[in-house]
């Protein structure tokens, strides 16, 4: 087996096998790293009990081979964890992918040499590859956020991280059980494990937006199939790379009891469209301040006791400034008589003992502990490896926040791509939509290259500075920047808080990097 490559791609989630298919196909000698042992990226990992998608699955699926849409059924309208693994070891198999694909290595640091115009990557096993490009598909929320709670290690129960769930089956019948943590993951396994559990604690730092899902079976595949390239097309334009058919009403030009119905239908559907009827929700905070009053009212119509109801509500930020949940009965647990809700504002986590947390002046006994404490996004998963450019590591460029040239290449990083990078639509889309679109656009470029005879790429400092000045520029004028969120960088200690993704949206930024590739790549210094 050769050591070098043409291209290195890190990760085989969902973008790394489409890119590994892609590359091949067109004629290039790819090797995939993978950190696990077998595909699925964030599938792969997050195999919590409850856990699922909540796009729907006639979305949540790459779109690039027809054959492969009609023939993959999805039993669910949203798809739980399970299938959406099948799914990516389908993929693999169908296409062949594995051959090129070396499991449980993981990518310890890329160093580019100008002279051989390589990067050069070695793996924990000591391992050293070259390749003229590396491709980084490392996925947007792969680097758990594992906070530093004093006395974990003297705990005498179990402990389970969402992110890193156990392959094996995890009984937790009868279980006293602490969950840390309130956002999709932990919703989600709350949801999932309280009817089952002896008793379970929740320890809240700070209560999520949900909307229902209704899920069910999955009516809308057979809808959808007969003309599911048209379907395609229309989702891949849309702001969140979903179809949500956006209202255009200002919420604040509309009488109350017409909101009132709108936000009514919406959530009879369910799902993240709720927020997409009215676009003055993410820009006007009195728009804003209308929904999140809805869904706080459903809150207190939904769980008997006022006080825990007020618990539940978010009221510190804007409904959609964090990423939203969508449930399936998760307010409804707290009216069980074995569930209680700590507020860890009023009592914080002082430290875990061998019995179990220490919140306030209360010690809270269990058996296990999980921890759905979530990411270090966007960022984390390429700044873990000591990624060295022409001048400098990506870790010390990035200090003060990622700057990329269309979420796709850094400065000073010539050969290196990331799928779903930072600045980027990302995490505000559907992933799969941003997916292809990234991989199609790398392919495209590479394909240019090869063609031209050119073998350095690296986007000009101007084009960046823009890039990230736009990106800036659009996040402020939304409510987005007011939350401490994750796509703030907030969530961990000491990051630099800047808008992380792209909220241009999909279908603009689509336009954006068509017109700079038709521009023979407009911005990118091809030598
Ligand atoms: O992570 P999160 P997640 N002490 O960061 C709390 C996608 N996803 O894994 O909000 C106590 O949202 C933290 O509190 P706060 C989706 O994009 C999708 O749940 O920082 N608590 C928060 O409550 C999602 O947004 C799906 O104050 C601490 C929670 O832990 C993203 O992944 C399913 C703490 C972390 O929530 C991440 O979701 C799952 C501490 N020291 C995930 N540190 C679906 O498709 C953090 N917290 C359905």
């Amino acid at each position: 087996m050769s050591d070098h490559h043409d291209v290195l791609v890190i990760g085989a989630g969902f973008a790394g096998l489409y890119q590994l298919h892609r590359l091949r196909t067109a004629g290039f000698d790819v090797r995939v790293i993978e950190a696990g042992d077998d595909v699925g990226g964030t599938w792969y990992w997050n195999r919590y009990p409850g856990a699922r998608c909540d796009i729907e699955s006639v979305e949540y699926s790459y779109s690039f081979d027809p054959e492969l849409e009609q023939e993959w059924d999805w039993s669910e309208r949203y798809a739980a964890q399970p299938e959406i693994l099948d799914y990516a070891r389908h993929v693999a198999e169908r296409y062949d992918l594995r051959r090129d694909i070396e499991f449980d290595r993981r990518v310890e640091s890329a160093v580019w040499d100008e002279g051989s115009r390589r990067w050069t990557a070695t793996t924990d096993d000591g391992r050293r590859r070259t390749a003229r490009f590396v491709i980084a598909a490392t996925g947007c929320l792969s680097r758990p956020s594992r906070p530093d709670l004093p006395g974990v290690e003297a705990f005498a129960g179990e402990v389970y991280w969402t992110s890193s769930w156990p392959h094996e089956q995890v009984d937790l019948t009868g279980e006293r059980v602490a969950v840390v943590g309130t956002g999709s993951s932990g919703l989600q396994t709350i949801t999932a494990i309280a009817p089952d559990v002896a008793s379970l604690v929740v320890f809240q730092r700070t209560p999520s937006y949900a909307v229902p899902a209704h899920n069910g079976p999955n009516e809308r595949l057979a809808e959808v199939r007969p003309t599911y390239r048209e379907f395609r097309e229309v989702s891949r334009l849309q702001p969140t790379g979903f179809q949500c058919e956006g209202g255009t009403d200002l919420l604040t030009e509309t009488d109350p009891g017409e909101v009132e119905r709108r936000l009514g239908l919406r959530w009879d559907r369910g799902g993240l469209c709720f927020t997409s009827e009215f676009p003055d929700i993410l820009v006007d905070a009195a728009a804003n301040a209308v929904v999140a009053e809805y869904v706080r009212r459903h809150i207190r119509e939904t769980v008997t006791d006022p006080g825990v109801a007020e618990l539940l509500s978010p009221r510190t930020y804007p409904i959609a400034s964090k990423r939203m949940c969508v449930d399936t009965g998760y307010f409804e647990v707290y009216n069980q008589d074995n569930v209680s809700l700590v507020d860890l504002n009023a009592q914080p986590i002082k430290r875990i003992t061998e019995r179990g947390i220490v919140a306030g002046d209360r010690e809270h006994e269990v058996d296990v502990i999980v921890f759905a404490t979530g990411f270090d996004a966007m960022t984390g998963a390429l700044n873990a490896m000591e990624i060295r450019g022409a001048e400098t590591t990506l870790r010390t460029k990035w200090r003060d926040g990622p700057r990329t040239y269309l979420g796709l290449m850094s400065h000073g990083f010539p050969n290196l791509f990331t799928v779903t990078g930072p600045q980027s639509p990302s995490v505000l889309s559907n992933m799969m939509t941003s997916i292809e679109y990234h991989v199609d656009w790398i392919t495209a470029a590479l394909e240019h290259m090869r063609a031209e005879g050119l073998t350095r790429v690296e986007p000009e400092q101007d084009a960046e500075d823009d890039w990230v000045a736009a990106t800036n520029d659009i996040a402020d004028g939304t409510l987005m920047p007011q939350a401490a969120s994750w796509y703030m960088g907030a969530n961990i200690p000491g990051k630099r808080r800047v808008f992380l993704p792209f909220i241009g949206g999909v279908g603009v930024y689509r336009q954006i990097g068509d017109g700079v590739a038709v521009a023979y790549y407009h911005g990118f210094e091809m030598v």
